[in-house]
Formats: C-alpha cells, sequence, structure tokens
C-alpha cells in the first residue's frame, strides 16, 4: 500500500495585479496555505508529497520566494517531495529550478523532477515524470513517460504531468494535450495532473487534477483544494480523497437594479454576511439593469460599506444604466434624425425582447416594436442566433450615447 499527497498550481510569487492593493495578502495566503498543505502531509503521515507543476507564478520570481518556497517543503522532512516544472515555471535556460538562490537552499527531501527519468519514491512504487521545458507544447506530455522494461509485476505506477486532458471545448491543441485514456493506455495506477485549477476526477476514476491549493482569482472554476491518494496495490482502484484548503475567498455577485434601490442594498448585504469571514473575501459586484433615479447616493453608501467590511471589493458598472443616460439619448434624438432613428430601432428590439427602455419617450418607440421596418423574421433569427438580451441593447444605447456625445460635441 501507498499514500501520497497530490497537489498543483501554487503559483507561488502571483503578481495578482488585478487586486494590486492587496496583492501581498493575496501573496502571503498561496504561501501559508502551502505551509498548511505540508502540515497535512505530515500528519497524514503519506510516503510522498507530489507538486505537479506550476510551483512558482513564472521563472522571474524574487530570491526570497524561492528561499521561502524551499523553507515550506523542508518541513514534512524526512517525506520526500517531488516537483515537476509546469508551463509556469518550465525548464528553460532561466529557470527558476536552475537558479543557485533556490537550488542552494533545496532540503534533502525535495526532488526537481528535471528529466523523465522513472523514479523510486518509496520501494514498490514507480514515478514517471513528464517536466515541462516550454511555455506551450502540442504535444501530450505523457509520451514522454518511459515505463521500465525490467518493472516488477506489482510495482504501483504513478505518472505526473501538466497539461489540459482532451476534453472537447476545455483544451486548446497548443496547452499540453492530454489522451483522455493515458493511464489506461499505459497502464499507471494514477495520474497525478496539474494544470487546471479546479478538482477533477476523470471517469477512469485514476486521472485527476488535484486544483490548486488557494483560488487564483474570480473566476468561478477554482477548486482550492488537493488530493490525499491512497493505492492498496498494483491494480486496485485508487481511494481519492478529496482535502479542501484555502483561505481567501474570492466570490462575482451579480444583482439587477430595477425599481427600490433598498432591495439592492439588503440583498448585497444579505450575501456579504453570509460570508464565513468578509475580511478574507475579495467581491466583484456586477450591477444590471438600470436606476430609476439620478441619485446614486445608494450606490456610493454601499461602496464605502463593502470597502471597509471586505479583504477587497471591485464594481462592474458596465451593464447599469443610470437615468442621465436616458435623458441624453432623449435630447440627441430630438436633435438628430439619423440618431432618432438607431435609437428608436434599438428601443423597438428592446420591446421585442420584452423589456421595453422605460425612460424613453413614447413617440421614438413603435407599437410594441411591431410598427418598426427593423423588426423581421431574419432579425428574431438574428437576436436568437447572437443571443441577444435586453441587457444588450441596453448597453448599445449607453455605448451609442457616449459616442454621440464625443462626435456631436
Ligand atoms: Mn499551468
Amino acid at each position: 500500500m501507498v499514500s501520497f499527497l497530490h497537489t498543483a498550481d501554487w503559483q507561488i510569487g502571483m503578481k495578482a495585479s488585478r487586486v494590486a492593493d492587496v496583492a501581498e495578502r493575496v501573496r502571503k495566503a498561496r504561501l501559508d496555505t502551502a505551509k498548511q498543505l505540508i502540515r497535512i502531509a505530515s500528519q497524514l503521515q503519506v510516503d510522498f508529497v507530489l507538486i505537479a507543476g506550476d510551483l512558482f507564478e513564472n521563472n522571474l520570481v524574487h530570491n526570497e520566494a524561492a528561499h521561502r518556497v524551499a523553507e515550506a517543503l523542508s518541513a514534512c522532512s524526512p517525506i520526500p517531495v517531488y516537483v515537476l516544472p509546469g508551463n509556469h515555471d518550465p525548464l528553460t535556460a532561466d529557470s527558476i529550478y536552475s537558479r543557485s538562490a533556490f537550488t542552494d537552499f533545496l532540503p534533502p527531501n525535495v526532488h526537481i523532477l528535471r528529466t523523465s527519468e522513472p523514479v523510486t519514491p518509496v520501494p514498490g512504487v514507480v514515478l514517471l515524470p513528464a517536466p515541462v521545458m516550454s511555455k506551450e507544447s502540442y504535444n501530450d506530455p505523457t509520451g514522454q513517460f518511459q515505463i521500465p522494461e525490467d518493472i516488477q509485476e506489482d510495482t504501483i505506477v504513478v505518472g505526473i504531468a501538466h497539461g489540459s486532458l482532451r476534453i472537447p471545448g476545455k483544451f486548446q491543441e497548443n496547452d499540453f494535450p492530454i489522451a483522455l485514456d493515458a493511464a489506461q493506455r499505459l497502464g499507471l495506477d494514477y495520474l497525478a495532473l496539474g494544470h487546471w485549477h479546479s478538482f477533477y476526477v476523470h471517469n477512469d476514476m485514476r486521472t485527476v487534477y488535484a486544483g490548486t491549493h488557494e483560488p487564483t482569482g474570480f473566476d468561478g472554476q477554482c477548486s482550492a483544494s488537493a488530493a490525499h491518494v491512497t493505492i492498496k496495490a498494483r491494480g486496485s482502484s485508487p481511494d481519492i480523497e478529496r482535502l479542501d484548503t484555502g483561505t481567501l475567498t474570492w466570490q462575482t455577485l451579480e444583482v439587477s437594479v430595477a425599481g427600490d434601490p433598498d432591495q439592492v442594498v439588503s440583498r448585497v448585504k444579505h450575501e456579504v454576511d453570509k460570508a464565513q469571514d468578509p475580511s478574507s473575501t475579495l467581491l466583484r459586484l456586477v450591477l444590471k439593469g438600470h436606476a430609476e433615479s439620478d441619485d446614486l447616493r445608494w450606490l456610493e453608501e454601499l461602496e464605502d460599506w463593502l470597502r471597509t467590511s471586505l479583504l477587497y471589493m471591485e464594481i462592474d458598472k458596465s451593464r447599469f444604466i443610470t437615468r442621465p443616460v436616458g435623458r441624453r439619448l432623449r435630447q440627441l434624438a430630438a436633435g438628430n434624425l439619423f440618431l432618432q432613428s438607431i435609437i428608436s430601432d434599438l428601443a423597438d428590439i428592446a420591446c421585442l425582447l420584452g423589456q421595453p427602455i422605460e425612460d424613453l419617450p413614447e413617440d421614438l418607440v413603435s407599437a410594441g416594436g411591431s410598427g418598426s421596418s427593423l423588426i423581421d423574421d431574419s432579425l428574431q433569427d438574428s437576436l436568437d442566433r447572437w443571443r441577444i438580451e435586453a441587457e444588450d441593447v441596453e448597453e448599445a444605447l449607453r455605448t451609442l450615447a457616449s459616442i454621440a456625445e464625443e462626435v456631436l460635441s
């Protein structure tokens, strides 16, 4: 029997420039959670630890970050740790894995997988590495695996690679594509993968992404996880336990503004109050719809409240229309026949989509959209084909207003 911890994509030294004000905190969380994971490895008394690529954000990370990683990995000594270079930190000429400021500090229990040469982490187990040598590749990394010819029948075979499983729609040809049947075809007991940031067990029940240990952004796909794997014997199904890790929460909240702003405020506050630890939460609030009044003090107050309650917040207002834009559109339509017809057509489309633009005067909107020459079957087809929604029309009107403003002023 063998047990090991499978993790990946620590991306130590991540810039986090989108959340620049708290980037240092984000970097610290990645290192702290890494240390926590190493402590868990010790507690579980695993036989070894696998880091399946992208340990570092890139090959240019500061020496200090490299030292701290070396120190963190030494904490589970004598448990061996195997580090696979990934596409963020490939084995190129400038590799962090060749920099003496890192290698000189490497504790004896840490091994960088520099070649495809099979490794024996513990007796009875062979580890097949596929180190990454470039930023991108059309080749399946598992093609590098070298299965020893003299392998004993009962030796447990574990592969470690970094790339994208060839799941239709989820991979790109130049992004280290990995055959879906690689583990089965090569007779692996387990294939430890990195690159995708969410925990995923393929349907062969042995090809696994551990996920990143700490979310990397607002993309809801990050899982903050690792895998604790136990394999009883060669050929037996691995027991895969998902470990939930991570300290920061990256949340995206979409809220439609329509009618009473107090409802929006209480909805947002309710969501924030539900957060386990608001001071560790990064929120991206997406406002949609339009305000009934040009008095937006409620929004300023909400922003202030969010700023003091949360670690970080940003508000995306690109799909939010305030009434002054509607008023401006009315003025534009009154002064320019061409703009009037465009606004009128867009207003008709909004009617057709079931969400009339409320603050436009009635004479700009044909009856229910039916009176316009623009509305016919081919337009309906286009709206369906391009999945155009009422919000897109509102956005178009807003853009139109700002362009016209610039051109006509
Ligand atoms: Mn990667």
